[in-house]
């Protein structure tokens, strides 16, 4: 049968993609896959051969490297036609040429691919892909260059054009404006500062807003929701050392950084380490500061611990508000909610062989001493290390690939510094 026959043929091109596909690094997609799901694998495949037949058989696939999208194949409706385009990330030979290609895939009114166009990049590897609006955004990285150039790509009658470039450290999108539309965020270095760049697409027309801001070392970034729209939370090195913060808010048309003029940027200093991010989950940013724990620093011991502040920055005041304390383990990657009733009345104290941590009841008039009541204690291990806990009592919390949390109730019920199980719960998050 024909039908049978073609079928065959089919698979038999299948596993020899399969077969020139494996000396890639991300296959995405396996043998079993593509025989399971003919529908997605002969779609692929068929994008796959569209690109052979255009660029060539030597071409190796570029696969970005951070962002959303890690595939060589990036689905995108370019045109607004309502079917999607591909990007295929390619690059052709090393030694001649080592930028990064893209060819932009369609299909025919016969539902085969074929290539569309083919763009030059500008770098020798994809760093990220983003899509704000119409606009497609491509990150370019270069082992000879720290910064990265970031590409907008735009259609328009019936070709996709390059319509901005720029260097970057750092290439975003969030709604900075809350109306509904993405902007694209940049964080660039200018001269010996930093610049912080909104990039708003209004009828088509690109609107670069610029910030320079005092700072000249960025050590990451964050965005974060202020109420129906984003901000840009800058950590800062300073060349002293640790940590600052500083916000971007798009008001008016303008970038402005609130907490620099208010003068609050030092309330935020804090050691490295110590990120703005949203560490609750509900979409806003936190920045947190510290200060000694209940009893700290205690003169007989040389290991000072911490209370965690996490602040909320009031767009609507334009201050920094007190949201909550935490103990933040940042060696074992957990953090823990103090309840308000320990304040003042509980402290820790941490085993600095196993980095077990233990809260005690703590008498403000005494201080920190051997015949404080344990409440209740934290430990870690990693997935083999984990049965000498279990035997001493702790429960298992919570887990991740490498490592193990456990919590052991130290108390009697008759204390009312226990944390329930719901607190335990609610309390103890991972902080990846
Ligand atoms: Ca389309
Ligand atoms: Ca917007
Ligand atoms: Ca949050």
């Amino acid at each position: 049968m024909p039908g049978e026959r073609g079928t065959a043929v089919r698979k038999a091109i299948l596993l020899l993609i399969c077969i020139m596909l494996t000396g890639c690094q991300a296959i995405t997609f396996s043998v079993d896959g593509l025989l399971n799901a003919p529908n997605i694998a002969d779609e692929q495949s068929a994008i796959y051969a569209a690109l052979l037949e255009s660029a060539g058989r030597g071409i190796t696939l570029e696969y970005p490297r951070n962002g959303d999208y890690r595939s060589a194949f990036v689905p995108y409706d370019i045109d607004g036609d309502g079917a999607d385009e591909t990007l295929a990330f390619y690059s052709v030979s090393p030694t001649t040429d080592s930028n990064v290609k893209i060819s932009v895939l369609d299909r025919g009114e016969d539902g085969s691919w074929y290539s569309l166009y083919e763009l030059a990049g500008s770098g020798s590897s994809v760093e990220r892909v983003l899509f704000a609006g119409k606009d497609v955004i491509v990150g370019y990285s270069s082992q000879d260059y720290e910064e990265n150039t970031m590409c907008i790509y735009r259609y328009s009658d019936g070709s996709v054009y390059s319509v901005h470039e720029d260097s970057y450290s750092y290439l975003d999108k969030s709604d900075f404006d809350g109306d509904g539309n993405e902007e694209i965020a940049v964080v660039k270095r200018s001269g010996v500062g930093v610049e912080v760049e909104v990039i708003k697409s209004d009828d088509g027309i690109l609107y670069p807003i610029e910030l320079e801001t005092g700072s000249a070392t960025v050590a990451g970034y964050a965005i974060g929701d202020i109420g129906g729209r984003s901000a840009i939370y800058l950590d800062i090195s300073p060349e002293a050392g640790g940590l600052l913060t500083e916000v971007i808010v798009l008001e008016n048309g303008s970038l402005t950084n609130p907490i620099s003029q208010a003068g609050l940027t030092a309330a935020t200093q804090r050691p490295a380490g110590y990120s703005s991010r949203d560490y609750d989950g509900d979409g806003r940013v936190e920045i947190p500061t510290l200060v000694p724990f209940a009893g700290h620093p205690d003169p007989s011991r040389s290991e000072v611990e911490y209370m965690t502040l996490l602040w909320d920055f009031d767009a609507e005041s334009r201050t920094l508000k007190p949201e909550s304390q935490a103990y933040y383990n940042i060696s074992d990657g957990y953090m823990l909610t103090i309840p308000g009733r320990w304040l003042n009345v509980v402290t820790v104290l941490r085993d600095r062989g196993t980095g077990e941590v233990t809260f005690y009841r703590y008498d403000p008039a005494i201080g920190i001493n051997d015949s404080m009541a344990p409440i209740v204690s934290f430990a870690s291990a990693d997935s083999s290390g984990g049965e000498a806990y279990q035997n001493a009592g702790y429960t298992k919390l919570a887990e991740t690939d490498r490592t193990s949390y456990y919590v052991k109730t130290q108390a009697g019920a008759d204390e009312p510094l226990v944390l329930t199980k719901d607190e335990i719960r609610d309390n103890f998050h991972i902080i990846e």
